[in-house]
C-alpha cells in the first residue's frame, strides 16, 4: 500500500520532499458519508429480512441528559440514521440536574424492558455524574456504545463483544477502501478510553480471533509525546489515525508519501473572516492530501461511519437478545 502511485501532477506542483521523480497523484479521498450510506442500505435490507421472519424491529433508546448543543446534534443524527435503516428509536430527554441515583434507576428500567434492544447514554454527562458508573450500569447485552467495562475487557481479550462505534467505523473504512493493515506500521495519536485506546486495540490484535483484528504494528502517541517524536513516528507510518481534537496537529511534513490518514478529530471553530462556525479535524487536509495515498475529510469522513456502526451494533444486540429471550422463554 505504500507504493507511490503514478503521476498526475506537474513537477512544479509536487510537494513531496526529496522526491526524485516528482511524480504521483493526489490522495484518494475516502468518502465516509457515501460509505456510511451504502452500509445503511445493506442494514436496511438486513432489517427487512429480520422482520419478514416475524421479528419486531430492533429498538434503540438514546438517553440525553441536559441539552449540550453538540450532543443534541449527535443524538438527532442517530435518530435519523435509525429511521433510515428501519430501527425503532426514541430519545429520552432528562434534566441536567438529575441525580446519579435517578439516572441509574432509569437505566435499570431500560435494562429490564424487553422492548428495548440498545441503550445509549449520550456523553459527556454533567459534572456531578460519574460516567464510568453510568456506563457500567447499562446491560452488557444492550450496550451498543461498547462502553461497559465488561465489553471493554472482552475487546481487550479478543473476545466477542459490542465494540465502540468510532473504532468500528474506522475499521470498516479501512476494509472498504481496501487498505492493507496486516504487518503495516500504524500510529494512533490520542489515547482516549472511548476512541484512541479501542482503535489501537483493533489495529494490533490477531485477525484470526473474534474481533477481526488487523495485525498492524501499532505505536500510540499522546499529549506527552514530544513533538519531534510524534513527527518521527508519523513519518514512518503506513497508517495514521488521529483522534485528539487539536486542529492542524498533523502537517504534511509529518507524513510518509502514500500513507493512509484517518482523521477522527472533530473541533468546531469560528471563521474569523465570515464569523461562521465549521467543523475541522486534526489534519492539515489541504496540504496532506498532496502527499498521502488516502485521506478522510472532516466533516464527512469518520463521523457518519460512527453513526452507521451504532445501527450495526443495535441490530447485532437485537439478534443476540432475541436468542437469549427465546432460551429463557420470555
Ligand atoms: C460528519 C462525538 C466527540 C464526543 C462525543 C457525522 C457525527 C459527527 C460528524 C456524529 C461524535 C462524533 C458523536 C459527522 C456522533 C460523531 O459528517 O462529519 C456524524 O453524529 N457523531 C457522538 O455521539 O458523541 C461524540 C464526538
Amino acid at each position: 500500500m505504500t507504493k507511490i502511485n503514478d503521476c498526475e501532477r506537474s513537477e512544479a506542483d509536487c510537494k513531496i520532499e526529496n522526491c526524485s521523480k516528482k511524480i504521483r497523484k493526489m490522495a484518494k479521498i475516502i468518502d465516509g458519508k457515501k460509505i456510511a450510506e451504502e452500509i445503511r442500505k445493506e442494514m436496511k435490507e438486513e432489517v427487512n429480512q429480520w422482520i419478514e421472519k416475524g421479528n419486531r424491529r430492533p429498538q434503540l433508546t438514546a438517553v440525553l441528559v441536559g441539552s449540550d448543543p453538540a450532543s443534541c446534534v449527535y443524538v438527532r443524527n442517530k435518530m435519523r440514521a435509525a429511521a433510515d435503516v428501519g430501527i425503532d428509536s426514541i430519545t429520552k430527554n432528562l434534566p441536567s440536574d438529575i441525580t446519579e441515583k435517578q439516572l441509574l434507576e432509569f437505566i435499570e428500567e431500560l435494562n429490564n424492558d424487553n422492548n428495548v434492544d440498545g441503550i445509549l447514554v449520550q456523553l459527556p454527562l454533567p459534572e456531578h455524574i460519574n460516567e464510568r458508573t453510568i456506563c457500567n450500569a447499562v446491560s452488557c447485552d444492550k450496550d451498543v456504545d461498547g462502553f461497559n467495562e465488561k465489553n471493554v475487557g472482552r475487546l481487550c481479550l479478543d473476545m466477542n463483544a459490542l465494540i465502540p462505534c468510532t473504532p468500528l467505523g474506522v475499521q470498516e473504512l479501512l476494509k472498504r477502501s481496501n487498505i492493507e493493515t496486516f504487518g503495516k506500521k500504524a500510529v494512533v495519536v490520542g489515547r482516549s478510553k472511548n476512541v484512541g485506546m479501542p482503535i489501537s486495540m483493533l489495529l494490533h490484535v490477531d485477525g484470526r480471533n473474534d474481533t477481526d483484528g488487523m495485525d498492524a504494528t501499532v505505536t500510540i502517541c499522546h499529549r506527552f509525546t514530544p513533538p519531534e517524536d510524534l513527527k518521527m513516528y508519523c513519518k514512518q507510518a503506513d497508517i495514521i489515525i488521529t483522534a485528539t481534537g487539536v486542529p492542524n496537529l498533523i502537517k504534511s511534513d509529518m507524513i510518509k508519501p502514500g500513507a493512509c490518514i484517518i482523521d477522527v478529530g472533530i473541533t468546531r471553530i469560528t471563521c474569523p473572516v465570515t464569523g461562521k462556525t465549521k467543523l475541522v479535524g486534526d489534519v492539515d487536509f489541504e496540504n496532506c492530501k498532496e502527499i498521502a495515498g488516502w485521506i478522510t475529510p472532516v466533516p464527512g469522513g469518520v463521523g457518519p461511519m460512527t453513526v452507521a456502526m451504532l445501527m450495526h451494533n443495535t441490530i447485532l444486540a437485537a439478534k443476540k437478545l432475541k436468542e437469549k429471550r427465546n432460551n429463557m422463554n420470555i
